[in-house]
């Protein structure tokens, strides 16, 4: 799967997606991200890629052309249009069941914007999703577009060594994970809870659902219909 991410700051999603189980992924080629800077294709003189917004109001909007010209870019050099999700708090809130529908594109185009937002001419021309992450405002889009790609990547076959560990986790059957334990079997006086020493599959699955259902009542209630 590749992503490309449309940013002012390229660098920062560089920098965030080099490390650990998803840089690994991009050194084996299971998935490919590729950060293309949208200051690279404006036409301005003075390189400038905002403007103040019309009717008034704080801070600057970004301007159309270079946004646009950045991802014609990319449909000239792959020859098609690519999906283009536009990180917005507006969106539709970013779930488990989106980074599933998700990892099954070959490619996504991730559009970031900064400042007060995006001229919204350009964005009826080329956004096919809008995606918020959550019910809070971030500066700008490329802490998102970095939690989509993480979240998305990881259910890429091979990504994660162990492809059966996404079908038991939280949120995929609607329940949150239950506790893990390591050794020791003791530490700072707390003991391990005995079943999971036991040897019995069958009474530790049940353990561990009751436990999942205990946890997703106390702390997630919306998820149990
Ligand atoms: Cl996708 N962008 C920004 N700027 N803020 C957000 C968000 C996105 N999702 C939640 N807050």
């Amino acid at each position: 799967m590749k992503f490309y991410i449309l940013t002012l700051f390229p660098e920062m999603v560089e920098d965030g997606l080099n490390t650990s189980i998803i840089g690994r992924a991009v050194e084996n080629g299971l998935i490919e991200i590729e950060a293309i800077n949208i200051r690279d294709y404006t036409i301005d003189k003075h390189k400038k890629v905002d403007d103040y917004p019309y009717g008034g109001g704080a801070g600057m909007v970004m301007q159309a052309q270079p946004v646009y010209d950045t991802y014609m870019s990319i449909v000239e050099r792959v020859g098609h249009k690519i999906p283009c999700v536009y990180l917005t708090p507006q969106g539709k809130t970013f779930n488990q069941k989106m980074a599933k529908e998700y990892s099954e594109l070959d490619e996504v185009v991730l559009l970031c914007g900064h400042y007060e937002g995006i001229d919204e001419r350009v964005l009826e021309e080329i956004v096919t999703d809008y995606v918020s992450i959550g019910d809070y405002v971030l500066t700008g889009g490329e802490l998102p577009a970095m939690i989509m790609v993480d979240a998305i990547s990881r259910l890429v076959p091979g990504v994660l060594h162990n492809d059966d560990s996404t079908s038991q986790e939280s949120f995929s059957n609607n329940l949150l994970e239950y506790p893990q334990y390591t050794r020791p079997e003791e530490w700072n006086g707390k003991k391990v809870p005995e079943i999971l020493l036991s040897g019995n599959h069958a009474k530790v699955d049940e353990w561990r659902h009751e436990q999942s259902v205990l946890r997703t009542k106390a702390n997630r209630p919306d998820l149990l219909n």
